[in-house]
C-alpha cells in the first residue's frame, strides 16, 4: 500500500530531475528572501544560477543549529509572519529553544509526508491511533496527528504521561496503533504488566516509534510486550518534524521523502561528501518548504544512505537506523563511544532490561565509565555467584564492542528513571 505511489515509486531519473528543478527554485527563493542566505552566498561569490546540477549543491555553505539560534526567533523566515500558520520549537539543551514556523502549504506537505510513512508502516484508515507524544511545541505529536488524520484514521490525542490512564484509554477506546518514543513504549508495557493488563487484552497491532534511536532488540521487546509490529521513523524540527523518513514493513532502512528533503552524507571531520553507502553525518536540504527553507542543514545524526531496491516497491533512497548523534559521541580514554553501541550490547543479554544509565566521570586523569542497568528478575540480585557471572559477561561483551573497560552495576527492576518522551541515558560529569 502506498499513500502516493506516483512519488514513492517514481523512477530514479525522474526523481533526480524533480529534485533538481526544486533545488534551483528553493535556492533562488532562499537567496532572495532570507538575508542570512544572501549574505552567506555573497561572501563566497555564489549566485543561485551557479546551481545547475544536483552535484552543485556542494557549493552551498552548510547551515547549523547555531545559525537558527543566532537568528532567534524568526530571523530565517522567508515569508512575513502573516503567512505563518503554525509555530513549533525544539527544546534545546541550553537556553532558548529553536523556533520553526510553517505556512499553510508547509502544513499540507508535512501531513502528506507523515501520511506516507504511516501507510508504509502499515497504518490504515480503519486504525484507531493513540498518540502518546507530548502535545505542545514538540513537533512529534501534532506532526503524527495530522498525518494520521490525512490517512483517515481515528486519532486519540492522549499526549504523554499519566501512563496508567494511557493504558486504560488504549484498552477502552480500542487503540490499534500506538505512536510514542520507543522508550516510552517500553515504559507503557511495564505499566500494563503492573496493572495486570496483557497484550491480548488490547487491540494494538502496529507501533510507530520515533524521535529517538531504537535498536532491533528494542523493537523485538516492543513487539513481544505490546503485540505490535514496530517501525522506526525519523525527522527533526529544523527540517519539518517527523515525516523526513520512515520504515516500511521490510524494515531495511527508512524511506526518505526525497521529493521534499534532499539528503547528503558528509564526513564528520572533513565535511566532504562520503562515498556511496558510507556512514557519516546526514545533511538535508528542504526542497519545497516555504516558511523556513533550510539549505544543507547539518543534522548531526549519523547514518548512511541505502539505494538498492526495497522489496516494498518504493524506489526512494533509504537511510539506515541512526547510529548516534555526532554530539552524543563520548570520547572515553581516547576511544570514541556511541551510547547506541552500549545499548546494543545490553539489549542482547536476555537477563537484563533495556533500562540503563551511562555515567562518565574523570578520576584523577582517568575517565571512568559506569553503566547501571536493571536486571529483569529481582531474584537474580540475591544470588551472588550468578550476579558476578552476569556482570563479567556484560563487561566482556562491552569490551569487545567498545574496546574499553566499564564498571557494570546491576540494579533492581524498575529502579532507574523512566521517560515519557525522549530518554536521557547519559550523564557526563566531566563537563561540569
Ligand atoms: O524528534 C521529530 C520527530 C518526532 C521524529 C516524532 C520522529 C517522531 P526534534 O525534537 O527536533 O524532532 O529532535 C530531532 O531527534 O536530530 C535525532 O537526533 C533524533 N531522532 C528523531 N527521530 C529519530 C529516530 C523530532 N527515528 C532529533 N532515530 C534528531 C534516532 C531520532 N534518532
Amino acid at each position: 500500500m502506498f499513500f502516493d505511489s506516483k512519488i514513492e515509486q517514481m523512477g530514479r531519473e525522474e526523481m533526480r530531475a524533480l529534485q533538481l528543478e526544486r533545488l534551483k527554485k528553493i535556492v533562488k527563493y532562499a537567496y532572495e528572501r532570507v538575508p542570512f542566505y544572501k549574505k552567506k552566498f555573497d561572501e563566497i561569490g555564489l549566485k543561485p544560477e551557479d546551481i545547475q546540477t544536483l552535484e552543485d549543491i556542494s557549493k552551498i555553505p552548510y547551515t547549523t543549529k547555531t545559525d537558527l539560534r543566532d537568528n532567534y526567533p524568526y530571523g530565517l523566515l522567508a515569508v512575513p509572519m502573516d503567512d505563518i500558520v503554525r509555530v513549533h520549537a525544539s527544546s534545546g539543551t541550553s537556553g532558548k529553544p529553536t523556533v520553526v514556523a510553517y505556512t499553510k502549504n508547509d502544513l499540507d506537505m508535512w501531513s502528506d509526508c507523515v501520511a506516507r510513512l504511516i501507510v508504509a508502516a502499515g497504518g490504515k484508515k480503519s486504525d484507531v491511533v493513540q498518540i502518546s507524544f507530548g502535545y505542545g511545541l514538540f513537533t512529534g505529536a501534532l506532526g503524527l496527528h495530522q498525518g494520521w488524520e490525512k490517512v483517515g484514521a481515528s486519532v486519540i490525542p492522549a499526549s504523554s504521561g499519566n501512563t496508567e490512564r494511557q493504558v486504560m484509554l488504549m484498552k477502552d477506546l480500542g487503540a490499534t496503533a500506538l505512536v510514542a518514543t520507543p522508550s516510552y513504549g517500553l515504559y507503557i508495557s511495564e505499566v500494563m504488566e503492573k496493572m495486570g493488563i496483557k497484550k491480548e487484552d488490547l487491540k494494538l497491532r502496529i507501533g510507530l516509534f520515533g524521535s529517538e534511536a531504537s535498536s532491533p532488540e528494542m523493537h523485538k521487546e516492543l513487539q513481544d510486550k505490546l503485540g505490535v509490529f514496530p517501525t522506526d521513523n525519523y525527522g527533526l524540527s529544523e527540517i519539518i518534524g517527523p515525516g523526513v523518513s520512515g520504515e516500511c514493513e521490510y524494515k531495511c532502512g527508512m524511506h526518505i521523502n526525497e521529493d521534499h528533503f534532499y539528503p547528503e552524507i558528509i564526513d564528520r571531520e572533513t565535511l566532504m561528501p562520503v562515498a556511496d553507502g558510507e556512514w557519516g553525518e546526514l545533511v538535508i536540504t528542504t526542497l519545497t518548504k516555504e516558511g523556513l527553507p533550510m539549505l544543507r542543514y547539518r543534522t548531526k545524526d549519523i547514518t548512511r544512505l541505502i539505494t538498492d531496491k526495497c522489496k516494498c516497491g518504493r524506489t526512494t533512497t533509504r537511510m539506515d537506523r541512526i547510529q548516534g548523534r555526532s554530539d552524543d559521541m563520548l570520547i572515553i580514554r581516547g576511544v570514541n563511544v556511541f551510547p547506541s553501541q552500549i545499548e546494543g550490547v545490553l539489549m542482547s543479554i536476555p537477563e537484563i532490561g533495556g533500562n540503563y544509565e551511562i555515567v562518565v566521570e574523570r578520576i584523577g586523569h582517568l575517565d571512568k565509565l559506569t553503566i547501571n542497568v536493571e536486571v529483569k528478575e529481582v531474584t537474580l540480585l540475591d544470588n551472588y555467584s550468578k550476579l558476578e557471572d552476569l556482570i563479567r559477561k556484560v563487561r566482556q561483551k562491552l569490551k569487545v564492542v567498545l574496546q574499553i573497560d566499564a564498571v557494570v552495576k546491576l540494579v533492581e527492576p524498575q529502579s532507574l528513571k523512566r521517560f515519557e518522551g525522549k530518554a536521557k541515558r547519559v550523564t557526563d560529569l566531566r563537563k561540569i
